[in-house]
């Protein structure tokens, strides 16, 4: 067996199994937006049907060195049982929501403003951390 013979079948052996475990990763997380990751038990505002997932990302601000987590739900926002809107804008004695989430213009469409409206939800947390989510709640 020549060198090209080698290579050729470790070319065709990758080819098989890349066909063979990309389906069953795609199903896995086929409810997610590219780029984001099937997270269970992570921002629960983002977590609009309530089964604990949801989909999501987070970078690095290039600004602040900061991170950054862009929180989707898995499924799309259910518009029977779902509203535009922050999470709980009640406020408490110092003027901030008590979700922690401020609305905040977004470019429309750019995720996570998933119904772009050009609307999204922002919590700032201690270093440097933001979560930003998009402007849906449970009626
Ligand atoms: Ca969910
Ligand atoms: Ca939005």
């Amino acid at each position: 067996m020549n060198k090209g013979v080698v290579v050729r079948t470790l070319a065709a052996f990758l080819l098989a199994a890349a066909l063979l475990t990309v389906p069953s990763t795609a199903q896995a997380q086929s409810a997610c937006d590219p780029g984001f990751t099937l997270t269970s038990g992570g921002v629960a505002e983002a977590d609009l049907n309530g089964d604990g997932l949801t989909c999501e990302v987070t970078s690095i601000d290039s600004v602040t060195g900061g991170l950054i987590t862009l929180a989707l739900d898995n499924a799309p926002a259910d518009q029977a049982s779902t509203t535009f809107g922050c999470p709980d804008q009640h406020r408490d004695a110092a003027g901030n929501p008590s979700s922690g989430f401020n609305p905040f213009p977004w470019d429309p469409g750019m995720e996570p403003d998933r119904n772009n409206n050009a609307i999204v939800c922002i919590k700032e947390l201690p270093g440097f951390r933001e979560v930003i989510i998009d402007d849906n709640v449970r009626k």
